[in-house]
């Protein structure tokens, strides 16, 4: 096993090498072959970041999470939560506006940690509103 292990490690480490130290060489197989590995290593977390969100169910409790009370959730409530924390008096949100902002441990009243986990669950990270840290 550990034979095999350290061959294993030589011969990525040789194909490291060989990206590094080959820039104008003639032989570009393996530098492709190498490339590839990088490419698969490096992508799986970006791509399925990236991919997994298309297939996720996504559920909300009522109306969670509609800030701008449009009728849907979107970017764009994550957005208005953000014009409301950073400026309450400019960009006032009605109270009812504000029990659908309330996303994260519901009866707190809204914080960062709503307007967080309103983009989390855009991006999929949180697949249902509204998230409780309290058990
Ligand atoms: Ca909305
Ligand atoms: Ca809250």
């Amino acid at each position: 096993m550990k034979p095999r292990a350290l061959a294993a490690i030589m011969a990525c480490a040789s194909a490291v090498c060989l990206l590094s130290s080959c820039s104008g060489g003639t032989s570009s197989a393996p530098v492709q072959s190498s490339q590839d590995s990088i490419t698969i290593d490096s992508g799986v977390d970006l791509n399925g970041a990236d991919i997994t969100p298309t297939s996720v169910q996504k559920t909300r409790d009522f109306d969670c999470g509609d800030v701008n009370e449009d009728g849907k959730f979107d970017l764009s409530d994550a957005y208005a939560l953000n014009q409301y924390l950073a400026d309450p008096e400019k960009n006032p949100l009605s109270d009812t506006a504000l029990d659908k902002a309330d996303v994260h441990n519901r009866g707190n009243g809204v914080d960062m940690d709503d307007y967080n986990t309103l983009l989390e669950f855009d991006a999929n990270i949180v697949t249902h509103l509204p998230v409780s840290t309290q058990n």
